[in-house]
């Protein structure tokens, strides 16, 4: 073992371990294999994403890392969550790993680089505070992984090597991942590494029917999540936002991976602030709950659910007006989705029903059709944003999608998306009645594109005021349970 070696094992605080001791701490343990299975999609299906990038760029190398370990702030390292494109087309959840599309005459050869295991006899390898066993638990071999994710797997110290851009055609690197695999690489062309960022958008569009059980997966365990906070919501006092946060992280963890993103929790006026997340209010008898949520599963797939709720248990007459609107706005824009139906069309057809019942409100300063004018779109200082996106690995999925393939495009069967119209009323908002100021709606479901139609993954959360009045009855009546059902014990403890 190096200096360098023994300093980094001891860390910046500690003092420096003797030789002898290095060498006694490293000597006679047991090479088991790794006991903590992670997580992994069918290799067949990984296999089958590589072939439809390949076929995109035949004689291209293709560079794909996950990113590594961030630091939260020093020596305290956020948790890892693997990168989208990386886990989607190679399934690996440890840190640092890098795929490597390397051309043949036929297509690609995928190899996968990654960390090798941290055995004991790798020395420091071994006491690495970043990805040691001793510090951090057993990792999967290299041999373990190719078995599990059907791809060939070499070493991260190969890397290097292999990304010479091949002699004709081009290298493609997915930037913003990792920044050693950045410098490696050296300048690309932006434009080359742009493309393939754009194709693997475009290629995780349409979700296969494993990737459909995850994203069910995710939202019937957020579903969960929301009748947990119902059971534990009282009618007659305040309670906490981040109790009720709280109450999410817990059914996120038990069934997940966690959250998907930070979950907004707003009681009263804060229901109007879009990306409440600070969670420091209270939701009192009186005011409506927003709760944005989604459970992220042990796979990355996030569910992104909106409800309100009466903390009451009643919608009062103004709330329940504001509520209508926007479930109609819902309803509009769900009659419509279908294969071939373009994504614009949804969102105009909500976006004029919130129109419409603005301008019920007395709150419009033309007529509807002047509102949706594109030159106006006056109704947006109330409904703020679109109808919805699309949802997979990431909450917000497929972003570097190209337009016609997206927001310019229409529908597809196997799409995933979100539909959720609002309306919010700030407190400070001088243009709204009194009454209005401070109720924030918005109905968020999950919906997949079906060859007819759409199937709703959030069907079993009612939407209607009256059914969500009587669902959060029912939940009270039920009262609070521990978020132990419906997990499967996966890592089995050796003894
Ligand atoms: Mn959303």
């Amino acid at each position: 073992m190096t200096h360098d070696a023994r300093d980094e094992a001891a860390g910046a605080h500690d003092a420096a371990l003797p030789e002898g001791f290095v060498d006694f701490l490293t000597a006679s343990w047991r090479d088991d294999p790794a006991p903590y299975p992670t997580p992994a999609p069918p290799a067949e299906n990984l296999a089958k994403r590589r072939q439809q990038l390949s076929e995109a760029f035949p004689g291209d190398l293709l560079v794909v890392p996950t990113g590594g370990i961030r630091s939260r702030t020093y020596g305290a390292p956020y948790r890892f969550r693997s990168g989208s494109d990386f886990l989607w087309l190679a399934g690996d959840a440890d840190p640092d790993s890098v795929l490597v599309m390397h051309p043949t005459a036929t297509g690609h050869d995928a190899v996968l680089y990654a960390h090798p295991r941290f055995d004991a006899r790798a020395g420091a390898g071994y006491l690495d505070r970043t990805h040691g066993e001793l510090w951090h638990g057993p990792l999967p071999s290299l041999a373990e992984k190719a078995a599990l994710l059907g791809v060939e797997t070499r070493p991260l110290a190969e890397l290097e090597g292999a990304l010479t851009a091949p002699a004709s055609g081009v290298r493609r690197v997915a930037r913003g991942y990792d920044q050693d695999v950045d410098l490696l690489a050296g300048a690309g062309e932006a434009e080359a590494d742009g493309e393939l960022a754009r194709v693997l958008s475009d290629l995780r569009l349409v979700k296969d029917d494993w990737e459909l059980a995850q994203l069910q997966q995710a939202v019937d365990a957020t579903v969960r999540a929301f009748e947990d906070v119902a059971r534990r919501l009282p009618a007659d006092r305040a309670v906490s936002e981040r109790l009720l946060e709280g109450v999410i992280e817990w059914r996120a963890r038990v069934e997940g991976a966690g959250v998907g993103y930070p979950s907004v929790i707003g009681g009263g006026p804060r229901s109007a602030i879009l990306h409440w997340s600070r969670n420091e209010g209270t939701a009192a008898p009186g005011d409506v709950l927003l709760m944005d949520v989604g459970v992220e599963n042990r796979h990355g797939y996030t569910a992104d659910v909106t409800r309100v709720l009466p903390v009451s248990g009643r919608f009062s007459a103004v709330q329940r007006e504001v509520y209508d609107i926007v479930h109609a706005s819902r309803d509009a824009g769900l009659a419509i989705i279908r294969p071939g139906v373009a994504f614009r069309e949804v969102h105009l057809t909500c976006m004029r029903v919130l129109a419409e019942g603005l301008h019920q409100l007395g709150l419009l300063p033309g007529s509807v059709d002047e509102a949706m004018h594109p030159d106006s779109m006056a109704y947006r200082r109330w409904s703020l944003h679109g109808f919805g996106h699309m949802l997979g690995l990431d909450v917000h999925d497929c972003g570097r999608a190209r337009a016609e393939a997206y927001a310019a495009g229409n529908l597809e069967e196997g799409h995933v998306l979100t539909m959720e119209p609002g309306l919010y009323f700030q407190p400070t908002d001088e243009l709204v009645p009194v009454e209005l100021r401070g109720i924030g709606v918005r109905i968020e479901d999950d919906l997949v594109v079906t060859a007819e139609s759409h199937r709703l993954l959030t069907a079993e959360l009612p939407t209607q005021a009256d059914e969500v009045e009587a669902w959060l009855a029912a939940q009270r009546e039920a009262g609070p349970r521990e978020p132990v059902a419906h997990v499967r014990r996966r890592v089995l403890d050796r003894p």
